[in-house]
């Protein structure tokens, strides 16, 4: 196995299981703004000896509209979708993960706004091999949000490597195609202004035939509390 593909395994693994710890944490009542969701991630992965592939994001309701949210004293508790990202760094090598939780109850209608998130996420990792180009992968994202394309503002992944948004992208930028070896994120988003955010990622490695997941951590919905 590479050097790149090793080390971002691995942190991938580590993702997974931070994740899980946060939502079991998160269940205990143990978290009650978002900063204390952020330190978590800090410390876990010090502990674990990884570096960060960048300050994680945790961004509750209406603060996750900005998908580069910087961790604030907002209240989680009842505050609805919480957007969760951050990546383990293994000898420099960039790891990026984002899972979405819910604070509170979900509703109907916001139980299937995830769920199609989460079915573009899945959808479009399908069109993942090699030779496929990026910027088609993400046109295809567009199409599948149908109504909602216009909340997804950013791209639906990029390339990881020792810088966290590496070539190839998934954007809109034209002529960008994966080659077997590369390892990409797709992460779909919808962001409706002044309401909330939802995005959902995984590490994916680019193969001759088609792909391979790295991230594990399970993209139901989960409610807490
Ligand atoms: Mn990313």
């Amino acid at each position: 196995m590479d050097k790149k593909l090793k080390n971002i395994t691995r942190g991938c693994r580590l993702n997974d299981r931070v994740f899980s710890k946060i939502v079991a944490r998160a269940r205990a009542g143990e978290f009650s703004k978002e900063l204390d969701v952020a330190r978590f991630i800090k410390y876990e992965m010090r502990k674990a000896g990884a570096g960060l592939a960048f300050s994680p994001i945790v961004a509750i309701g209406k603060n996750a509209v900005d998908w580069h949210h910087r961790p604030t004293n907002s209240r989680l508790a009842g505050g609805g979708f919480c957007v969760i990202d951050f990546g383990a760094r293994f000898n420099r090598y960039c790891s990026d993960m984002t899972r979405t939780i819910y604070f509170g109850k979900a509703s109907k209608k916001e139980k299937a706004i995830y769920g199609k998130v989460l079915r573009v996420n899945v959808l479009c990792t399908k069109k993942i091999r090699e030779g496929a180009d990026g910027h088609r992968i993400y046109l295809y994202a567009k199409k599948l949000l149908g109504g909602h394309a216009k909340y997804f503002g950013h791209g639906l992944g990029h390339g990881l490597k020792k810088i966290i948004h590496a070539k190839p992208r998934l954007s809109k930028k034209e002529g960008q195609f994966l080659s077997a070896g590369d390892i990409v994120t797709i992460e779909p988003g919808v962001y409706v202004p002044k309401n909330f955010g939802i995005r959902v990622e995984d590490d994916i490695l680019v193969t001759k035939k088609g792909y391979r997941g790295l991230s594990h951590a399970t993209k139901k919905l989960i409610e807490i509390g």
